[in-house]
């Protein structure tokens, strides 16, 4: 593995999970793997899971980390280009960029959608510049259009707890109060379509992701009927695709309590956090014991360990 940005980097998924659950068993067995190699971790966004857990990922496998939240302590970086540089920003995503991969083997960028213009966040022009300038391998840590290590270790989890072998794995929709980005949900419909799960997508109308991330699941607009039978509830909100980065519902008869687990074949409960609490969730549900959000997030050290073996093998 060169890149590790989308599903489609992971050649053979069956065989990266039984490997995923050797480093889950075994997490010191490489610990020499990284020696003398240096993972950069760049923020452009707030992060607990992924800062700790892909830095604790590299350093089981002997790796130095470097934490760097640009934009805060760093300089303020341009990406766009022929831009006559007279604003507050003062370092180039071309140079930043090339200096970076000069210092770090890997590099792991985290940098969200912006939400206002489609065209420009779906390109992912920053995971696109930084392949092209560092010379060296780069980890999305949550791009634009997805979250890919999220997805990897949603996965996992799956793994870990299913107790048939195709369970009915159900993507909803939650009400929030701010515009959240599409990456988490379509990155999740993309890895659990690909990990052969029954996948249902239930949201209000409007709320549609962009297609290619759920092809192969059903879209289902009654939340109830969506959850009859689900192994997996995965919670999460998003804003409109269609519509782009708008709220067109805040409606909380959404917000996934006990009424809609009891549909559930004694679903697990599932969400990437950070998660609202009684907006996504209530507090019955996140606290019972079909909730996994805490292993969910235990399998991030996982996920991220996983990819960065396979990036080390093939440097
Ligand atoms: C991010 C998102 O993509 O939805 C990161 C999830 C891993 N979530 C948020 O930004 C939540 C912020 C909030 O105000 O609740």
């Amino acid at each position: 593995m060169r890149h590790f940005t989308s599903v489609k980097d992971i050649e053979n998924l069956p065989a990266i999970l039984r490997e995923a659950f050797e480093i889950k068993a075994q997490p010191f067995k490489d610990e020499l793997l990284g020696k003398h190699r240096t993972m950069g971790l760049l923020f452009f966004n707030s992060s607990l899971r992924t800062r700790l857990s892909t830095q604790k990922a590299a350093q089981n496998l002997g790796m130095n980390t470097m934490v760097l939240n640009i934009n805060e302590d760093g300089w303020k970086i341009e990406t766009g280009f022929g831009v006559v540089m007279d604003g507050d920003k003062a370092e180039h995503i071309k140079e930043a960029a090339g200096v970076i991969g000069r210092y770090c083997d890997i590099i792991g960028i985290r940098s969200f959608a912006g939400l206002k213009d489609r065209e420009a966040d779906y390109s992912e022009h920053v995971l696109s510049q930084f392949i092209e300038y560092a010379g060296v391998p780069i980890v999305s840590m949550e791009a634009a259009t997805g979250h890919p290590l999220q997805a990897f270790a949603d996965i996992i989890t799956i793994e870990q707890y299913r107790k048939v072998p195709k369970p009915r794995v159900v993507l909803t929709w939650a009400p929030h109060p701010r515009a959240l980005p599409q990456a988490v949900p379509n990155s999740f419909a993309q890895w659990a379509v690909a990990a052969g799960y029954d996948v249902v997508v239930t949201h209000p109308e409007g709320y549609e992701l962009e297609e290619s991330f759920t092809r192969g699941a059903t879209i289902e607009y009654d939340q109830r009927k969506a959850f009859e039978g689900a192994d997996f509830v995965y919670a999460k909100n998003w804003s409109s695709y269609l519509q782009y980065g708008r709220i067109l519902s805040q409606d909380r008869h959404w917000t996934v309590d006990e009424g809609h687990m009891a549909l559930t074949r004694e679903a697990r409960f599932m969400h990437c956090l950070p998660v609202r609490r009684n907006m996504i969730v209530s507090d019955a549900v996140i606290d019972s014991p079909a909730s996994v959000v805490i292993e969910e997030a235990a399998n991030r050290v996982v996920s991220a360990q996983t990819v960065l073996k396979n990036i080390l093998q093939s440097l």
